[in-house]
């Protein structure tokens, strides 16, 4: 018999039931994994791969919460990796996600008061970091709400069958007050973007649509703390949305350009990182000195050709697209063009406040900066005491 174990949030996603397998809350299945050696469902047996399952979760910080709408602060580490059902017999994991698409939802972009009138994926901008191990068979449902104007749909990056592209065609675009549920295969490990790519895409993504998804590789990378953090930008200039098209075919002379009416050049006026402008320089990020930390690092800014990353006071290693173990290279500064990612390792060597931010001083002005605040470790703390 297969032994199914099924991991349950709480809230809206609990509202996808699955037919013919037993479903366990969370808590539960942690017990049952971790205390009955004799279990009669047969748990036994297959103890080794549900546990490391579960043990992989939570090495990788998977909240339990996954109705959750994480904070900017929050976003740093709330990795949310689905309702897991584990089939222990053929040692096959799958996750299924929700994501629902909102268009009424005006969000705080700055500690100073400035709002936006967002698009939403389950509520934030970025949308939740979606997490799960290479080989899983991935299930992402999106439902576009009733009262929205707009088709929408989810492209993820990685590999995936064309039904599942997220593409206007046939790749699973939604109309409001439908869903459709991406079908995929992890695969292969990395960091990857996902987003809308409903037309005009630039629209679709300047008002909120994407986030990031991480695929661990199947062999642990070595544990330490991690944060997602995800670069972006705002144009508040609604007014300038709608079609990009290539210019109209002159019937008398087609060798000539008809210029199209100026409209105004798109552009930020808000660059952050997960979300909020200022928000890690209000708010600094405590690191503890001789730590290791892990940044997986996502560029989803419209409109600007490129956008960085830069660490005062450290080296990092550089893994582009996360898709090695190895590093490519060690630098202080990252550039990634639009979509482009990696995951950044370093260890806080030094005491002190670090600044991090774009190394384009623009960025930085209009809000893509904040800073690590490097304390001396508690053990160093205890051993000066004493
Ligand atoms: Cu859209």
């Amino acid at each position: 018999m297969n032994q199914n174990i099924k991991i349950f949030g709480v809230g809206m996603i609990s509202l996808i039931i699955f037919t013919g397998l037993s479903n366990y809350p969370l808590n539960e299945i942690y017990a049952q994994a971790s205390n009955d050696k004799n279990n009669k469902n047969g748990i036994k047996e297959n103890r080794g791969y549900i546990e490391n399952v579960i043990q992989y979760d939570t090495d990788k910080n998977c909240s339990k919460d996954l109705d959750k709408i994480p904070n900017a602060t929050e976003y740093l580490t709330y990795f949310n990796c689905g309702h897991v059902n584990i089939d222990a017999d053929n040692e096959k994991t799958s996750r299924e996600f929700t994501l629902v698409v909102e268009e009424n939802n005006t969000i705080p972009i700055s500690n100073q008061g400035h709002q936006f009138k967002a698009w939403t994926y389950n509520g934030t901008i970025p949308g939740p970091t979606m997490r799960m191990t290479e080989g899983d068979l991935v299930k992402i449902t999106v439902i576009n709400a009733g009262e929205n104007n707009f088709t929408h749909s989810l492209h993820t990056h990685s590999i995936h069958p064309g039904k599942s592209d997220g593409v206007e065609g046939p790749g699973g675009t939604i109309v409001p007050g439908q869903n459709f549920t991406y079908t995929f295969t992890a695969n292969p490990y990395g960091v990857y973007p996902y987003h809308c790519h409903v037309n005009p895409i630039a629209d679709h993504i300047n008002r909120g649509l994407y986030g990031m998804f991480i695929i661990d590789p199947k062999e642990p990378r070595e544990q330490m703390q991690e944060y997602a953090m995800l670069m972006n930008g705002y144009d508040m200039n609604y007014e300038l949305e709608g079609p990009v098209t290539i210019p109209a075919v002159d019937k008398k002379d087609p060798t000539k350009f008809i210029a199209e009416e100026e409209e105004g050049e798109r552009s930020n006026e808000i660059y952050t990182v997960n979300g909020k402008a200022f928000e890690y320089m209000d708010n600094p990020i405590r690191l503890n000195q001789g730590e290791d930390y892990r940044i997986y690092l996502v560029n989803m800014l419209e409109f600007d050709l490129v956008n960085s990353f830069h660490l005062h006071g450290s080296m990092f290693d550089y893994i582009a697209s996360g898709t090695g173990e190895e590093p490519e290279y060690k630098n202080d500064i990252v550039t990634l063009s639009q979509g482009d990612r990696g995951i950044i390792e370093f260890k806080a060597e030094l005491t002190g406040n670090y600044m991090f931010h774009a190394h384009q001083t623009e960025f930085t002005d209009l809000g893509w900066m904040g800073f690590f605040n490097v304390a001396e470790s508690k053990d160093n703390t205890d051993d000066e005491d004493t």
